[in-house]
């Protein structure tokens, strides 16, 4: 390795020791831009990777609340305001049990490259807390809510950073922080927040955008290589939003969608997923996927993570980082998969992703492939500062055409750089190009 990036990764390691997935997702960039940074000897006199895997800055702080008991219970919140170069630091929310600084600062590191790749004004940034809204009643998570904006509302607006949905945060839970946030500021700033109701100020089609821009990212990348999605068969992990929307992008692509899964469990509907039960138990019920055979008595209940053994042409995780290990991948291999499809922020680990590359199965990579959220995110912003609304056919379109453009700068970039259909490089390069092209125009900073 490039002896300048080798000094850098080591640093990150010495320095954030503990944190295995925020190290994971640094050295899988590091390594696949060695060749630009090979060309350009400045880099390292400028400090340009060192001033780029540190956050700008990292917040954290206490949310307490008092749940249904009257108990009060405290959680930890963090925002970390990764990158503000190119645009606000925009990025999601995640309340999930799992939560802390290493998988914050992954996730906000990863977005700093995905955004890039929009092509829109938009810097990186993410936050969340260790709250697991599972399970609670509407009234706490509007208490929990409540407090976590109560802090965050002092270093968010939406020229500076712009929060949204993530794993545990939906259109509820944004709902609550926008009204907590409006009532402190006495100002009705939409584009504080996306992922917003559409009675208040959201976009159509940003609900449905990660899901779609991945299914739109897929068909660009098989077509490209001489394959279609058509008449193909899907696993998708998770069956939250991004889930639900991919297996519905897929469906109208002519694809067949055999299993869902959910934390606690996968069903395997060899029929062909019946995605409207999974909506209504998802989205209305907040129940578990277990469900889905009450109605479906010939559809399989199997273990989470027995998605991967399943057959299909194309697999594609939903639901979270590490979800596919090398164990798993060489299942899927060894199946007749020939697509990877990452719905979820770095689901693959990194052995997983050698191996289907060294086996020559296309990986769609989730800084490019689930990049339409955060894009359609800019496109609620947008709207919010031209108060003005586009048509869902009108969202939809320019979603298309931003993932269409977002699989040609990785394609261009990985033949560039003769890695063939390597598109993991090649969105990490792309990214990286622009990145540093600001950054050095912007001074020390
Ligand atoms: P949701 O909360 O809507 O759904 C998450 C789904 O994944 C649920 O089915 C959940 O199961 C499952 N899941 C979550 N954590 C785990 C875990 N540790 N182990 C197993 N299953 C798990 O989240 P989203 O659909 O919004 O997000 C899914 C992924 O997509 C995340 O990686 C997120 O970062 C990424 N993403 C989201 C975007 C968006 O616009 N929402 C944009 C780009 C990426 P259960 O209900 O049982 O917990
Ligand atoms: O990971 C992501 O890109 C998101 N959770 C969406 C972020 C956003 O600002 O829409």
């Amino acid at each position: 390795m490039n002896r300048y990036l080798e000094k850098v990764l080591n640093d990150v390691k010495a320095k954030n020791e503990h944190e295995t997935e925020y190290i994971q997702a640094v050295e899988e960039v590091l390594t696949t831009v060695e060749p630009v940074v090979e060309k350009h000897n400045e880099y390292e006199q400028l400090a340009l990777l060192e001033r780029m895997v540190e956050p700008e800055r990292l917040i954290t702080f206490r949310v307490p609340y008092v749940n249904d008991s009257g108990q009060t219970v405290v959680h930890r919140g963090y925002r970390v305001q990764f990158s503000s170069l190119i645009g606000p630091y925009k990025g999601g929310l995640r309340f999930h049990p799992s939560v802390n600084q290493s998988i914050m600062k992954f996730l906000g590191f990863e977005q700093i490259f995905k955004n890039a790749l929009t092509g829109l004004p938009i810097g990186g940034g993410k936050g969340g807390s260790d709250f697991d809204p599972k399970g609670k009643s509407d009234g706490e998570i509007m208490r929990f809510c409540q407090s976590f904006m109560t802090e965050l509302q002092r270093h968010i607006g939406q020229d500076i950073d712009v929060p949204a949905g993530d794993i545990g945060v939906g259109e509820r839970e944004i709902g609550y922080l926008f009204g907590q946030y409006k009532r402190i500021k006495n100002a009705y700033e939409g584009g504080v927040l996306t992922g917003k109701g559409l009675s208040y100020g959201g976009s159509l089609a940003r609900k449905e955008a990660t899901g779609y821009g991945l299914m739109y990212f897929m068909r660009e990348m098989l077509n490209a290589n001489g394959q279609s999605l058509e008449g193909k068969t899907a696993v998708i992990s998770g069956s939250g939003n991004v889930a639900i929307y991919a297996c519905q992008k897929a469906k109208e692509l002519g694809m067949k969608v055999i299993a869902m899964s959910d934390s606690q469990g996968c069903i395997y509907d060899e029929n062909g997923i019946d995605l409207e039960l999974i909506k209504q138990i998802k989205e209305v019920e907040r129940g578990r996927i277990s469900e889905y055979k009450k109605v479906h008595e010939n559809a399989q209940y199997l273990a989470s993570k027995d998605i991967w053994n399943i057959k299909a042409d194309i697999a594609l995780p939903c639901a979270t980082q590490n979800e596919i290990t090398l164990e798993d991948a060489q299942k899927l291999v060894a199946n007749g998969v020939i697509a990877i499809g990452e719905g979820a922020n770095m689901p693959c680990t990194k052995e997983a992703t050698e191996y289907f590359l060294a086996n020559n199965i296309l990986v769609a990579p989730a800084k490019a492939s689930n990049a339409g959220g955060v894009a359609t995110s800019a496109i609620e912003m947008s709207q919010n500062s031209m108060r003005y609304y586009l048509t869902f056919e009108e969202v939809d379109k320019k979603l298309e055409n931003i993932m269409i453009n977002i699989f040609q700068s990785c394609k261009t970039a990985s033949e560039e750089y003769g890695l063939g259909n390597n598109y993991v490089a090649g969105a990490n390069i792309a990214a990286f190009r622009k990145l540093a092209k600001a950054m050095k125009a912007q001074g020390i900073v």
